[in-house]
């Protein structure tokens, strides 16, 4: 073999092993105030979820995974940056309106960030509520492509932000004001995903961050005279739940339609646990025996559905119960997908280990969050059963009660009924050094 022949086996064999590193795509689908039980695949035996139910038979669903936050946006920034919102400093909700100046900062780097350098395209459907600011937005933080809203809620039909006023017109694609009026958000955002993952011919990153079954309560007509037997707002709840599982369904079998699946990461989570909002008819989700909901940092504020499929390279049907929190996304797919993790301080574990066993052990033995500020500002650390509550609240009722300290054993006591700080000392210390640690030095 001559000089140039070897020199071209030498590229073909290179260009050979470049074509089969995995560099699967991700769809990562963030429901937005989903109750940490609002699934059949959960245990809801009056929801109607039979395509979520067969995304969790397709791979691994979780029972102890947390959300970043008991609120939308620092746990959407935690998810994005793999940092928990006392180090992105974003421990509230995000502006809805040019006024509000709250968000992510410009300045942290995004899982959209790193799929970019990798090569990837990156897309942006659905909610973002990460910052109003042109410099906070998706096209600014990574994404090619962005289509949706930029506040924390809006009407699914007119497009205009329900909360208070001033009543903005939110619906953007690329940072531009776009008019829909009259359509069904949740279908819009359906079209867009299924025709950027038609166009693609390199991997794709598409974080599709649905506003359901947040308020407004706007299920579809066939879904509510499904359900209109259910006991108010559950009815509302279900009917809701019911038109977003079509629409993953739907989803789903894009990804299928387009030869794609097993070269698909699928995720489904929710950001934080149901609502119990005066908006949200003071209820209509569910946690189960877990105490709490959305705001409180009770385990039905923060534990979550999680999902993640990948055929043919996790394994399928399997529960996992080991500790996993939102921040472990960002290193957990870089290690999937060959994609470099940020130069900065990661509060992320990778979970492959876990994610290919059922035994393995979690890289995860403590999980802390943080939020609000002033007055109101809460945080709380778990230590692996233990967990220390500070100034959170309980909104599992229609009548929210502030609970200054609560240590529990969620091992003996997961319904976190028995507070224990008053005998557990020692461990209350500890838990607040652990807490401390994390702080920002001054
Ligand atoms: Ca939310």
């Amino acid at each position: 073999m001559g000089i140039w022949e070897l020199f071209a086996v030498v590229l073909l064999s290179g260009s050979l092993a470049r074509s089969e590193t995995p560099k699967p795509n991700v769809i990562f689908i963030m429901a937005d105030d989903q109750g940490t039980l609002d699934l059949g695949c959960y245990g809801s035996k009056d929801l109607h979820t039979p395509h979520t139910d067969a995304l969790a038979a397709r791979g691994l669903r979780f029972t102890q995974f947390y959300s970043g936050a008991p609120v939308c946006s620092p746990s959407r920034a935690c998810f994005l940056t793999g940092r928990y919102p006392v180090r992105t400093g974003l421990l509230g909700n995000a502006g809805s309106h040019r006024d509000q100046k709250a968000g992510l900062p410009a300045s942290e780097i995004t899982l959209a960030e790193i799929f970019k350098s990798a090569g990837y395209a990156t897309a942006h459907i659905g909610k973002w509520h990460l910052g109003y600011d042109d410099a906070m937005r998706p096209n600014a933080q990574g994404f090619d492509f962005s289509f949706g809203f930029m506040g924390g809620c809006i009407d699914n039909y007119s497009h205009f932000y329900f909360w208070s006023g001033p009543n903005v017109h939110d619906l953007h694609r690329n940072g531009m004001e776009i008019f829909e009026n009259g359509k069904y958000f949740p279908d819009l955002m359906l079209r867009e995903a299924t025709q950027f993952i038609r166009q693609q011919e390199k991997p794709f990153f598409l974080y599709y961050a649905l506003n359901t079954p947040h308020y407004p309560y706007q299920g579809e007509p066939n879904w509510l005279e499904h359900f209109k037997d259910l006991p108010q707002p559950r009815q509302l709840y279900a009917a809701f739940v019911a038109s977003q599982d079509e629409r993953l369904g739907q989803l789903v079998a894009a990804v299928d339609v387009a030869g794609l699946r097993e070269k698909t990461i699928i995720i489904f989570q929710s950001d934080n646990g149901h609502s119990t909002e005066e908006r949200a008819h003071f209820g209509g989700g569910s946690a189960g025996p877990y105490r709490g909901a959305k705001f409180s940092l009770f385990e039905g504020g923060i534990r979550v559905p999680a999902i993640i499929s990948w055929p043919g390279h996790l394994p399928q049907n399997e529960q996992r119960n080991q500790l996993a929190h939102m921040a472990d996304w960002l290193p957990t797919l870089a290690a999937l997908c060959g994609v470099k993790p940020p130069d900065v301080s990661l509060d992320g574990f990778d979970l492959t280990g876990v994610l290919h066993a059922g035994h393995a052990p979690s890289p995860r033995t403590t999980a802390h969050w943080q939020s609000d500020q002033g007055m109101n500002a809460q945080w709380a650390v778990r230590d692996g059963d233990w967990k220390l509550i500070v100034n959170t609240q309980d909104t599992s009722g229609r009548e929210k009660q502030r609970i200054p300290l609560f240590l529990g054993n969620l091992r003996e006591d997961p319904s976190e009924k028995t507070n224990l700080a008053e005998t557990h000392h020692d461990i209350v210390a500890r838990l607040r050094r652990l807490h401390e640690d994390l702080q920002p030095s001054q």
